[in-house]
């Protein structure tokens, strides 16, 4: 009888989810990686596709295989035999079956460890789009919500020598997530960036923020400490270049030091970056990290005191091949394109890229807006959807506080100017402004077409306004774009964060036959001339460097591509539209 009503719970409990809510890693759990031991958990896993979430339902990692008396029970799963999947990974490009697939996949391995002196092991998982939960060893370690950050475990206590974990990772769109079901990109499921243990002291380095001081003398350094435990201490903070070796005192697990320096500053010309280590107790992190300040006075952006134009171009993290999960060859190809195209800046939406992507533009010498997913119409009256929005953004801003690359904190793109939208993104932009470091605050508006004038009441709270704009597109009169630009006369700098034009590579025609290279650049032409002259717009991001893989755009020219790119999606040809605005960044580079 209570076997029948254990089988029968299963398949009637549908709030199953419920048991899988505790635990939830956050910004709050993360851990200082940089520089650590660690071993990587890529590779061969064993996976299945569970479309009714029945590992979760029926507990598949208990891996119950026999009942009290001995019997051996009849399982809907069988690990070793499943087929095995490489990770990281986006499931849609590994085989054409998955390529629509949206929802729960179960991914399995086993691992052995062994203790090489460490106290603590921690699970980092890069990215698991969208809901995702760990186990291990029979039991649930936690859950993370959010596609695009990196999430931490403590798996000390459930470690064994040899282990089975399992993962389920849920990619289903929800209206109350960020994203929310409808966006204009592709939602690729999947563990898709580095799966990694970590290896660390009973007391850790749990965050470790260092930069320069944004005071206008280029000659102070900050750095703040926070450890695992509340304890008291003294950490060593070197930076053997700048013939640094200073002491930060350490009391109730946290320490700060401001310090005279004088490094080289950081630039895209100039992507000057230092070695920079902390030993604290048995603990020891080092990072490579440039200095340099940004703001804003009287409407210019300076970089180390110096105005600055964003020759920008927008960018998705996508890739025919493999999805989201770009190899560090297709980011450095990106950047190398982006400056090829003359660019310094590019924005890189419309969530969290790889942690790659900013160490790659701290190396190569690229200026990055980041920007989490409070994208279209977020449910923006809903607490929870703020708390995950906040919690995204916090994890964006915890990983990449020490890159210099990263100027710009973005809180979302495109949202209707409504009383929830105002109280939900001047949240974020003051969380942005309060725990984001020396960053400007934006987010990209849209105009109010009635009135064709910039007005956003979100600006209030921006540093930069971003705005987004398809004249001579989506707004087919291109008259609207000057009258718009003598109607507005915004006290904060803008930044054209998108305009554009879909062409389908190779098809030719006239300037007004939509779809071709001519229109596209013709578009380009008008904007570039119109825009040239406007003394409060700082820079632009057009929409986009190459044309990405998107489920809403169904036409002849787009076939499930958004067709917006100055590249084909494969990056081999380059649309007419690019020499344009190659032409138009080298001559404001000069
Ligand atoms: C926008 C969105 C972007 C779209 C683009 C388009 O305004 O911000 O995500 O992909 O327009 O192509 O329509």
């Amino acid at each position: 009888m209570e076997k029948v009503k254990k089988y029968m719970s299963d398949i009637h409990l549908e709030d199953y989810t419920k048991q899988y809510e505790e635990k939830q890693a956050s910004a709050d759990t993360m851990v200082f990686d940089a520089g650590r031991k660690r071993d990587l958990l890529n590779g061969e896993w064993q996976y299945a596709v569970d479309q009714y979430d029945t590992c979760l339902r029926q507990k598949w990692y208990q891996e119950r295989y026999f009942d009290e008396n001995g019997y051996s029970l009849p399982v809907d799963y069988s690990f070793d035999q499943w087929p095995v999947m490489h990770l990281p990974c986006c499931w849609n490009t590994v085989e054409e079956k998955f390529l629509l697939y949206e929802g729960s996949m179960v991914f399995t391995r086993k691992f052995s460890y062994r203790n090489s002196g460490e106290a603590k092991v921690v699970l980092k998982v890069g990215a698991a789009n969208y809901l995702c939960r760990v186990f291990l060893n029979g039991s649930y370690v936690g859950m993370h919500r959010g596609g695009s950050t990196p999430f931490y475990f403590d798996i000390t206590d459930v470690l064994a020598a040899e282990n089975r974990i399992v993962i389920v990772v849920d990619s289903t769109r929800r209206a109350e997530q960020v994203p929310t079901e409808n966006t204009d990109w592709f939602n690729y499921g999947g563990l898709y960036r580095d799966i990694e243990l970590l290896y660390l002291p009973d007391v850790f380095i749990r965050d470790f923020k260092i930069g320069l001081s944004a005071d206008g003398t280029y000659g102070r350094i900050e750095a703040r400490l926070t450890l695992s435990k509340p304890v008291s201490a003294t950490a060593l903070l070197s930076i053997e270049e700048l013939g640094i070796k200073e002491q930060i005192a350490i009391t109730d697990g946290t320490g700060s030091l401001l310090l005279e320096a004088q490094p080289e500053l950081w630039s895209p010309q100039t992507p000057k970056l230092y070695r920079v280590e902390v030993t604290c107790m048995e603990d020891h992190v080092e990072d490579r990290v440039g200095f340099r300040e940004i703001k804003v006075e009287q409407g210019e952006i300076l970089l180390n005191g110096k105005p600055l134009y964003l020759r920008g171009i927008s960018c998705h993290e996508d890739s025919v091949e493999n999805g989201k999960a770009l190899t560090d060859r297709e980011r450095t190809e990106n950047i190398r394109l982006a400056k090829e195209l003359g660019c310094n800046f590019m924005r890189i939406a419309h969530y969290p890229h790889s942690e790659r992507m900013a160490k790659l533009a701290d190396e190569l010498g690229i200026l990055l807006w980041e920007e989490i997913p409070v994208y279209w119409a977020i449910r923006f009256e809903r607490e929870a959807t703020y708390e995950d929005a906040e919690n995204q953004l916090r994890e964006l801003m915890i990983r990449d506080w020490n890159r210099a690359s990263v100027i710009v904190w973005s809180v979302g793109n495109e949202n209707a100017d409504t009383d929830e939208r105002l109280q939900f993104m001047s949240r974020l932009a003051q969380c942005a402004r309060a725990e984001g470091g020396n960053r400007l605050v934006s987010a990209a508006c849209l105009v109010n077409s009635e009135r064709n004038i910039i007005v956003d009441r979100l600006t209030d709270y921006l540093d930069v306004i971003g705005l987004n704009e398809y004249c001579g597109w989506y707004t087919p009169d291109f008259e609207k774009l000057p009258q718009l630009l003598a109607n507005s006369r915004p006290e904060k700098p803008v930044v054209i964060t998108e305009f554009g034009a879909d062409a389908l590579p190779g098809h030719h025609g006239t300037g007004s036959d939509k779809g071709t290279e001519e229109c596209q650049a013709y578009v380009y032409e008008r904007q570039i001339e119109t825009l040239r002259d406007i003394d409060y717009v700082k820079g632009m991001t057009p929409w986009i460097l190459y044309d990405f893989r998107c489920p809403r755009r169904t036409s002849f020219i787009q076939g499930y591509y958004n067709r917006k790119g100055l590249l084909s999606a494969d990056k081999e040809h380059k649309k007419m539209a690019y020499e344009i605005l190659q032409a138009f960044y080298r001559e404001m580079e000069r």
